[in-house]
């Protein structure tokens, strides 16, 4: 029996895969939800079995945003003290394991984020981004404003983020947005052969290559580039560094061992 309401969640191989739920309200995230997505994430995150996670929604949608019934009647002081929305945001940022967004259907404001937060997004051809909440009288709160930016350029951005318009799979594409785009048919084996592919390898490597990566997009270039020298000679410490480059020069496969 699952214990979550507004999820799904199951494992295949070393991979887990996490379901959003609510498909009558196009996954609006809640608080409720939220709540849920953070506690199945931690449990991937502390599982030795789990090498990988796949966050994925409905096929028309991903997420529609932040749930705006429930956000409607909200003060200042409300969401200023974290009682509600902000509250359980920041999980995801604090899971070591890749995951990878397979989004299919509308992935906008809070859903956008979400599928941002992620370490990169697969899309099928139906999906569509945007950060529309300029049309609510409010602007992003989880991160549209900062990773947007990054991941797609200043000009384009800025065009999303004020006009509230949606972007297609393929503009997504082209703009750096999203790392492939597949037919929707194809949506949910692609992610899983990439998560599969990604925890086939040596965990303590992957995790080392989204710590360094992260990097990239949260401080200095020369930080960036001092951080990526110590985890890269740290790496030589590793069983896994051994048997991988052992296997190349042997010619067959490496057996990673995590360690
Ligand atoms: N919240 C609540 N309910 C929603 C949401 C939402 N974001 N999106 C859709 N729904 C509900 C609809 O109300 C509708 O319910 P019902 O059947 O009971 O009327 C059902 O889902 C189906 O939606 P539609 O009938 O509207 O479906 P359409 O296919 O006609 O349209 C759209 C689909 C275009 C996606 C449309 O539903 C839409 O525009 N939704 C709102 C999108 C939006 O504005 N998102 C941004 C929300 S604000 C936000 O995300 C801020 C994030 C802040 C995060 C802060 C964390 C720290």
């Amino acid at each position: 029996s699952q214990p979550y309401e507004l999820i799904l969640v199951r494992s295949e191989g070393r991979v887990g895969l996490i379901t959003l739920n609510r498909p009558k309200q196009l996954n609006a995230l809640n608080d409720a939800l939220m709540d849920e997505l953070g506690a199945a994430l931690k449990a991937f995150d502390a599982d030795a079995g789990i090498g990988c996670i796949v966050l994925t929604g409905s096929e028309k949608a991903f997420a529609a945003g932040a749930d705006i019934g429930a956000m409607a009647s909200y003060s200042f002081a409300d969401v200023y003290k974290g009682d509600y929305i902000t509250r359980n945001w920041e999980t995801m940022r604090s899971i070591r394991k890749p995951i990878i967004a397979a989004v299919s259907g509308f992935a906008l404001g809070g859903g956008c984020e979400l599928a941002m937060m992620c370490d990169f997004i697969i899309a099928a051809d139906n999906a569509k981004f945007g950060q529309p909440e300029i049309k609510l009288g409010i602007i992003p709160g989880a991160g549209g404003t900062q990773r947007l930016p990054r991941a797609v350029g200043k000009s384009k951005a800025m065009d999303l983020v004020l006009t509230g318009r949606m972007m297609d799979a393929s503009e997504a594409e082209r703009a750096g947005l999203v790392s492939r785009v597949v037919p929707l048919d194809k949506l949910q084996d692609e992610a899983l052969a990439a998560a599969l592919t990604i925890a086939g390898y040596s965990q303590i490597a992957v995790m080392a290559a989204k710590e360094a990566v992260n990097k990239a997009f949260e401080g200095s270039l020369a930080d960036g580039m001092a951080f990526e020298r110590r985890l890269f000679h740290a790496l030589f410490a590793t069983a896994d560094q051994k048997e991988g480059m052992a296997a190349f020069v042997e010619k067959r496969p490496a057996q990673f061992r995590h360690q």
